[in-house]
């Protein structure tokens, strides 16, 4: 069964799922139900970061302008600009067993795009945050057989918050757990970009 985990709530992915190899890690939002408003063009990445908390390599940065980790072990889903649909909007695949063994946490951030496309422009003064987009959540599933293993609804409102580290997987001992962070910033992707490069 699922394990619903709020906000600091932790579980071994491996001890609970023997074998569990490729996770998908889906988000998913609901678009702007205002008339006219601009698209919350929402765009999951990972941080996959070494014992000193930065990235050893530009292609340990995965997101929609790199879809591939550099150890192979984590690829992007692409880049939704919508939310629209059911079910998960963006996906980041990482196979467990291909993570570089000197990749100490993955850090899976959801950002707010500034300017969702070129339509929007003049909207760019807007100050788009997390508190304006609703249903959002991250979860992590089994690719195999698409079990469900944890989900994590964003709860807080996080109304000048236009970036979030949803959510870590992390080495313990030979297996890997994942936590829900569901810490909140400004400064979209960029403030992360400079925090783990
Ligand atoms: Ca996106
Ligand atoms: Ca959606």
């Amino acid at each position: 069964m699922a394990i619903n985990l709020q906000k600091g709530g932790r579980f071994n992915l491996q001890k609970e799922n023997p074998g569990l190899e490729v996770i998908g890690v889906g988000l998913g939002w609901d678009p702007n139900d205002q008339p006219g408003g601009p698209a919350f063009d929402l765009d999951a990445s990972a941080f996959m970061i070494g014992s000193n908390y930065r990235i050893p390599a530009d292609g340990y940065f995965v997101f929609y302008g790199n879809q591939l980790s550099a150890d192979g072990a984590v690829q992007s889903s692409g880049d939704d600009q919508t939310g629209g649909g059911e079910g998960d909007d963006e996906t980041l695949f990482v196979d467990l067993t291909r993570v570089n063994p000197g990749i100490e946490q993955i850090i899976f951030t959801v950002t707010i795009c500034k300017y969702p496309n070129d339509a929007q422009k003049d909207k760019r003064t807007l100050n788009l945050n997390f508190g304006q987009v609703e249903n959002c959540y991250i979860r992590i599933y089994d690719q195999k057989t698409e079990v469900e293993l944890s989900r994590y609804n964003l709860n807080e409102s996080f109304t000048n918050e236009d970036a979030v580290e949803f959510g870590r997987l992390y080495r313990s001992g030979n297996s890997w757990e994942f936590e829900a962070m569901g810490r909140g910033t400004t400064g979209s992707l960029n403030t992360y970009v400079e925090t783990y490069t």
